[in-house]
C-alpha cells in the first residue's frame, strides 16, 4: 500500500532516519535535506534523494522554510514530515505547507496554532471538564492583578509565559516580596523570546511527576489514546529517561487520564500523533499543554502497543481511517528509553560535539536504537547533542532495567563524552529501581551525592580496564567498560 509517492523530511539524525524507515516499509520514496556539516550525515546516505540546503546555522538550513518548499516541490513530494524540534509545531510553517497543496505530516495548522497559546489552551480544557490547576485566566494585565491573584490561591505560584513551554520564562515565586518583579520580569522574557509578552500566573507544584499520554486521531473524527509515559527524569526541561507505562500507574488514575487525554484531543479538533502533558502530584493530575508533533519518546510506545506511530501518522494524514480501535490496543510489559548525549554528565552536561571514532551498538532480546551516527562522522556543535536513543524491552520493569544495564554494558561509543555514565548509574540507583521520582530528582542532593559515589567506585575499576586497552588487551568488557568511563576515551584513541 501507498498512501504518498514521495516525502520529504525537513529534519536530521535519529528522528529523520525513523521517518524513512516507515516510508520505506511503505514503499514510499524519501527526500532528505542537509546543512554543510551534514554532508556526511546518515539520514542524508539513508534516503533515496538528498539537497543540500544551507549553511550550519539552523535559520539557513532547518528552519529555512522557503528553501524547504521549494525543494519539496521541484522534487515532487506530496507530504512533509517534520519530525520534532525545528519546524514542527511551527503554525507558519504548517500552513504554507497546506497552502502550497502539500501534505504536513502532523495536525492542522489551526490546532498547532490553538494549543500553541498556553493560556487558551488551557482555557479551553478546563471548560471541557479537564482538570487544570488554579490560573489567571485572561493572563496577567498588571502587577496588582497578579498580586491579588497569588493572595487568593496562596504561594508558591509560578509564573509561565503563555507562548513558552520547555520552561522558558518560567518562575517560581515562594513569597509575595518576589512577585511584582517576577510578573515583569516574566513579560520581558515572554517578550524577548516568543513575541508575545502574555503572562499567567497557576498554582505550583512542588516535585511533581510528568505523565504523558500518546493519542491518534484521524480526519474522520476518531482518535484513540496508546496509554501513558512516565518522563519525569530530566535535567533544564530536557528529558534523559523515559519508560513506559508510568510504574506508579493503577487502572483508575489511567481512566480517567486518558479519558482527559481523549477530550483534549477531541476539543482541539485534533488530528495525527499528539501527546498530551499532565504534571501528577498526590494522587490528582493537571493538564499542563500539548505537545502538536512526533516526540522524541514515542518509541517506548511503540514498544509497549506494537503499533508504529509513524506508520500511522502517514496514514492518517493520507486521509486513511485509523487502523485500530481503542479495544485493539493492548498494553504489554515495559519499556525504557535513555537518551545518549554527546555532553559530559560530570562537567555540568557540556556538550561535547567531535568525530566519532569507534561504534559498537548494543543488540540481543528487547533492545531498540535509534541513532544518526556511525563512525568518522563528526557531531556538529550547531545542533542538539542527542546522538542516539537506547530502548530496553521486558515483560516486567526490572527485565526492562536489567536488559537496559546489559545494553549499556554493549554500547561503545568512542570519541565523545556521553551520558551513558549517567545511565549506568541511574540504572542502579535504588530510588530509580523502585520507580520512585520526579522531575527534581537530578537535583536532589541525594540523588548526586549517589551517582558520584556510583561513578567514583567504577573509576578504579576503570582505571584498571584502560591499562588493559593500552597493553593492547583488548576484550568487549575493556571497550564496554571504557565507553561507560568516558573520561578515558580521548586519550585512548
Ligand atoms: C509546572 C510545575 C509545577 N507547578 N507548573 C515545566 C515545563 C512545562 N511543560 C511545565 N513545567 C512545569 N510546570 C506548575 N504549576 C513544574 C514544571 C516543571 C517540570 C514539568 C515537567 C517536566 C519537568 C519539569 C521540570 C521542572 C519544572
Amino acid at each position: 500500500m501507498s498512501y504518498f509517492d514521495k516525502v520529504l523530511i525537513a529534519n536530521r539524525g535519529e528522528i529523520a532516519i525513523r521517518v524513512m524507515r516507515a516510508c520505506r516499509e511503505l514503499g514510499i520514496e524519501t527526500v532528505a535535506i542537509y546543512s554543510t556539516p551534514d554532508k556526511n550525515a546518515l539520514h542524508v546516505k539513508y534516503a533515496d534523494e538528498a539537497f543540500h540546503i544551507g549553511e550550519a546555522h539552523p535559520s539557513k538550513s532547518y528552519l529555512n522554510a522557503d528553501r524547504i518548499l521549494e525543494i519539496a516541490t521541484m522534487c515532487g513530494a506530496e507530504a512533509i514530515h517534520p519530525g520534532y524540534g525545528f519546524l514542527a509545531e511551527n503554525y507558519h510553517f504548517a500552513e504554507r505547507v497546506e497552502e502550497s497543496g502539500l501534505n504536513f505530516i502532523g495536525p492542522s495548522s489551526k490546532t498547532i496554532h490553538m494549543m500553541g497559546s498556553k493560556l487558551d489552551s488551557k482555557e479551553a480544557m478546563s471548560a471541557a471538564g479537564v482538570p487544570v490547576l488554579p490560573w489567571t485566566k485572561g493572563g496577567v494585565t498588571s502587577t496588582e492583578e497578579g498580586i491579588a491573584f497569588a493572595e487568593e490561591i496562596r504561594y508558591p505560584v509560578i509564573v509561565k509565559a503563555s507562548a513558552g513551554g520547555g520552561g522558558i520564562g518560567m518562575q517560581i515565586v515562594r513569597e509575595e516580596s518576589d512577585i511584582s518583579e517576577a510578573i515583569e520580569k516574566g513579560m520581558r522574557i515572554a517578550q524577548s523570546a516568543f513575541g508575545d509578552p502574555t503572562i499567567f500566573i497557576e498554582k505550583y507544584l512542588d516535585k511533581p511527576r510528568h505523565i504523558e499520554v500518546q493519542v491518534l486521531a484521524d480526519k474522520h473524527g476518531n482518535a484513540i489514546h496508546l496509554y501513558e509515559r512516565e518522563c519525569s527524569i530530566q535535567r533544564r526541561h530536557q528529558k534523559l529517561v523515559e519508560e513506559a507505562p508510568c510504574p506508579i500507574m493503577t487502572p483508575e488514575l489511567r481512566k480517567r487520564m486518558t479519558d482527559s487525554a481523549l477530550t483534549v484531543a477531541k476539543t482541539c479538533n485534533y488530528t495525527n500523533a499528539g501527546t498530551v502533558e499532565f504534571l501528577y502530584s498526590n494522587g490528582e493530575y493537571y493538564f499542563m499543554e500539548m505537545n502538536t508533533r512526533l516526540q522524541v519518546e514515542h518509541t517506548i510506545t511503540e514498544i509497549v502497543t506494537g503499533v508504529d506511530i509513524v506508520r500511522q501518522q502517514i496514514a492518517i494524514a493520507a486521509g486513511e481511517k485509523l487502523a485500530y480501535k481503542q479495544d485493539d490496543i493492548i498494553l504489554r510489559g515495559h519499556a525504557i528509553e535513555c537518551r545518549i548525549n554527546a555532553e559530559d554528565p560530570m562537567n555540568n552536561f557540556t556538550a561535547d560535539p567531535g568525530k566519532i571514532v569507534r561504534y559498537r551498538s548494543p543488540g540481543g532480546p528487547g533492545i531498540r536504537v535509534d541513532s544518526g551516527i556511525h563512525v568518522g562522522y563528526a557531531i556538529p556543535p550547531q545542533y542538539d547533542s542527542m546522538i542516539s536513543k537506547l530502548c530496553a524491552f521486558g515483560l516486567t520493569r526490572i527485565e526492562a532495567i536489567e536488559r537496559m544495564r546489559r545494553a549499556i554494558y554493549e554500547y561503545v561509543i568512542l570519541g565523545v563524552k556521553t551520558t551513558i555514565p549517567l545511565h549506568h548509574a541511574l540504572m542502579n540507583n535504588r530510588q530509580f529501581i523502585e520507580g520512585n521520582t520526579h522531575t527534581h530528582f537530578l537535583e536532589d542532593q541525594h540523588i548526586r551525592d549517589n551517582l558520584q559515589r556510583f561513578f567514583r567506585d567504577e573509576e578504579s575499576r576503570m582505571q584498571t580496564l584502560a591499562e588493559s586497552l593500552r597493553q593492547g588487551k583488548e576484550t568487549a568488557a575493556v571497550t564496554a567498560a571504557i565507553s561507560v568511563y568516558l573520561h578515558q576515551t580521548k586519550k585512548n584513541e
